[in-house]
């Protein structure tokens, strides 16, 4: 039986939510144009004004917004609110550049709190549930984000943050915690140290896991289901937006239901900035039509997917998100082929393997090299130089045949390579260096 959190919006029918989109938006856009001048002068560039912007069918007109425009625009550029109107910063786990970072008012902590709480609500969660918060709690939005949903469900809420995996799976076991959130790596690493402590899903009772904040593929969420005995689902968002419920999965665990009441979607070419119609692959970019302090017009994720309206066995109306495939710029390009690091984690999992790899990139004498470290697990691994040499190989195949490249292939041994606790680093890229 599906149960929804607002099963007014969740199902609503696509003419009234158009319609609650499109006096949203109007509203937004004046509102941005009044108290933002630096969104007023990119209007005012385009030559376009609030009272061109009737209807979401006006959308296109609207100038893009880049995470360069965020950080031209740092700290309170892009801010709509007074400061003093203000409860809470949030900020991007990266680590170039100058992060982001994100304001919101109470009224903005409500609604981010509320689609946190539709993604709980959708994997099942009533306040029955004990929710495991293991996402960072912090400046990063995945902590304080579920945390809030999940008091908003009336989940019994463990604010774990991330690490110290035994303590985990301790407190999972003596409080009978039944939904654990975190990223998809984290939850991998969680269910091999479960095994390594000679534990078994059935001595814990979860039967839930609300999973993003990284790419992650389907071959690993059969993985994880498997080593912690739940369903995982996938939950997206960025900072950027508030975090993490932008998008939720739902009992159906393909592609995740967008928020539409909030953000608006659309897909475009990421060289032409030209929107694509329904279903085809594209940059995925958002309007959020009911943030106050820090509300983004067409920003441009880079996070590649496409968006289908095809009716969902939930009963959900709002328009679904495929994963998102990783980001425009985390495609890399190695001798002319592009190539999605999901793609090796793909194979990697299909031929046995955990997903604990590390990915090279490298350019020696003018030509690309990738090299792919993957880990045997303690059966795997074996003595005879000449077993782990045809495993390589086979491995090298299989990676060949789907990216169209021949990789080399480095097993190595067990426990070698390092565990994420938060958003996996799976990619060095050493060409970015030597330029
Ligand atoms: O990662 C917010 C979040 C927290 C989402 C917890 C889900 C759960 P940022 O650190 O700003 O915010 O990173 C945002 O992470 O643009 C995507 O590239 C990536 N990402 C987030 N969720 C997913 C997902 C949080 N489910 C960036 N699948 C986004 C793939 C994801 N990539």
């Amino acid at each position: 039986m599906e149960r929804y959190w607002n099963e007014e919006i969740e199902c609503m029918s696509r003419e009234d939510m158009k319609k609650l989109q499109d006096e949203r938006l109007v509203a937004q856009v004046k509102h941005v144009y009044e108290n933002v001048p630096y969104y007023k002068k990119l209007m005012d560039e385009k030559g376009v004004t609030p009272d061109d912007i009737k209807s979401t069918d006006d959308l296109h007109k609207l100038p893009f917004l880049t995470k360069n425009d965020l950080r031209e625009a740092y700290p309170y550029g892009l801010l709509a609110k007074p400061l003093s109107d203000c409860v809470r910063i949030q900020s991007t786990s990266g680590t170039t550049g100058k992060r982001v970072v994100a304001f919101y008012t109470q009224h903005d902590i409500d609604l981010w709190e509320d689609c946190c709480a539709r993604a709980i609500t959708a994997v099942g969660g009533t306040k029955d549930d004990v929710c495991q918060v293991c996402y960072g709690y912090g400046l990063f939005t995945g902590g304080p984000g579920l945390n809030g949903g999940s008091h908003k469900v009336g989940c019994l809420t463990l604010p774990m943050s991330s690490g110290n995996t035994e303590r985990q799976i301790q407190f999972m076991r003596d409080l009978g915690s039944t939904i654990i959130c975190c990223t998809p790596s984290y939850a991998a690493y969680i269910g091999e140290t479960l095994h390594e402590m000679g534990l078994t899903p059935d001595d814990i009772k979860l039967k839930a896991g609300i999973f993003g904040a990284e790419p992650w593929t389907e071959e690993m969420r059969r993985s994880i289901e498997k080593s912690l005995g739940i369903k995982a689902y996938d939950i997206y968002g960025l900072t950027e937006s508030s975090g993490p419920g932008v998008s939720f999965e739902c009992s159906e665990q393909s592609g995740m239901h967008i928020n539409e009441d909030h953000f608006i979607p659309e897909i475009i070419n990421p060289e032409t900035g030209e929107v694509l119609p329904e279903g085809e692959v594209g940059e995925l970019v958002f309007t959020s039509i009911t943030k106050e302090a820090f509300p983004l017009l067409r920003y441009r994720t880079r996070d590649l997917c496409r968006l289908t309206r095809e009716k969902c066995s939930c009963g959900r109306t709002l328009i679904k998100m495929s994963k998102p495939m990783g980001r425009s710029d985390d495609m890399l390009i190695i001798r002319g082929v592009n190539v999605f690091p999901s793609q090796i984690e793909t194979v990697l999992i299909e031929q046995g393997y955990a997903p604990n790899y590390l990915i090279e990139v490298d350019r020696v004498n003018n030509s690309d090299t990738l090299d792919i470290n993957v880990e045997m697990n303690t059966e795997q691994f074996s003595d005879k130089m000449k077993d782990i040499q045809d495993k390589e190989r086979e491995l090298a195949g299989a990676i060949k045949t789907m990216l169209g490249i021949s990789p080399k292939v480095h097993l190595v041994s067990p426990k070698s390579i390092t565990r994420s606790e938060g958003k996996a680093v799976r990619v060095v890229d050493k060409r970015k260096l030597h330029d």
